[in-house]
């Protein structure tokens, strides 16, 4: 695969500062050397940066930083529809989750251009469905999958209605363990897909999964993988600001990345919410790594072993 790497180093999303240095830890971490070993080639586009945009009122005076989410949605929305008509599969490298609104809605547009539906598989222990009036926090990192679903209130942040908006149904939502009541009745009454942690520990990641990658190829979808950090066990991956305990093991991790990698039908991906300033040495930014390689074809059985 040709793989272009996106730094996406957005900061202000989340509750506490330190995404932006998010690329340039995967960097550090070997995520290029890690892909090239597996047969691909790998361009680094380099970080991105915004433009400014005019004066805004924010719809609710909870929200922090809105004029940045406004700015970093545009400038990502537009690289990511010119990258997903391409040939080359684009990694987004975040920065906080707010990223996304700018990342899938591009994507979605590539996709609807191309003349087939995306898919979203969104790996969190949250789901990220606050409306800009639901969220008690005003982070914005908790807001980009309802924007995405088109749910209204979200205009200002491409300057005119969402075009190319994501059919709930074809949302899947793996890993969740932390919702406000807000969300998860937004969730319900859009008939988003949801499996919490409870339903993967009784049936199994692997059954879970399944039937959604089905419905993706039956439909001939392109799929965007959004995973963010916290899906993971705050034990094996600290680097979050926002660690839910009780998250997905490091088996369950790599075996969702394997199984996608065995189905064939990613097309992009976001690695979001890494906040290097709370990792220990660099582990949960080399274990985002680690599961990229599994997303593109690192078998346990043939694994290298590398040093750092
Ligand atoms: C909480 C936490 N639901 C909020 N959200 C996220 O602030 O809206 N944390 N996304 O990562
Ligand atoms: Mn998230
Ligand atoms: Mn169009
Ligand atoms: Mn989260």
């Amino acid at each position: 695969k040709q793989i272009v790497l996106v730094g996406a180093p957005v900061d202000e999303g989340a509750g506490q500062r330190g995404c932006l240095m998010g690329p340039d830890a995967y960097r550090t971490a070997g995520l290029q050397e890690t892909l090239q070993e597996l047969g691909h080639s790998v361009f680094d586009h380099g970080n991105l940066s915004p433009a400014e945009v005019g004066s805004l009122t924010p719809p609710n005076r909870i929200l922090r930083n809105y004029r940045a989410y406004v700015a970093w949605t545009r400038a990502l929305h537009q690289k990511a529809a010119e990258l997903g008509e391409g040939p080359g599969f684009p990694i987004y490298l975040g920065g906080d989750h707010a990223m996304a609104a700018g990342t899938v809605s591009g994507q979605a547009r590539a996709a609807a251009a191309l003349g087939r539906p995306l898919f979203v598989l969104w790996l969190d222990a949250h789901s990220d469905f606050h409306t800009l009036d639901s969220t008690a926090s005003g982070n914005l990192h908790g807001t980009p999958l309802a924007f995405l679903c088109g749910l209204p209130g979200f205009d200002d942040l491409l300057g005119s209605p969402l075009e190319h908006t994501l059919k709930p149904q074809n949302v899947e939502i793996l890993g969740v363990r932390s919702i406000d009541d807000a969300e998860r009745n937004l969730l319900v009454s859009h008939g988003v897909g949801v499996s919490d942690m409870r339903r993967i520990d009784e049936e199994g990641i692997g059954t879970l999964l399944k039937p959604f990658l089905e419905r993706v190829r039956a439909e001939n979808g392109l799929l965007h993988v959004s995973l963010d950090v916290d899906f993971l066990d705050p034990s094996i991956a600290p680097a979050v600001g926002t660690t839910v305990p009780g998250g997905a093991t490091f088996r369950e991790a790599h075996l969702v990345m394997e199984m996608l990698h065995d189905s064939g039908l990613v097309t992009s991906l976001d690695l979001v919410e890494l906040n290097p300033f709370l990792d220990e040495r660099g582990k949960t930014a080399r274990l985002m790594v680690e599961l990229t390689g599994s997303l593109f074809g690192r078998r346990v059985f043939d694994r290298p072993t590398r040093s750092f």
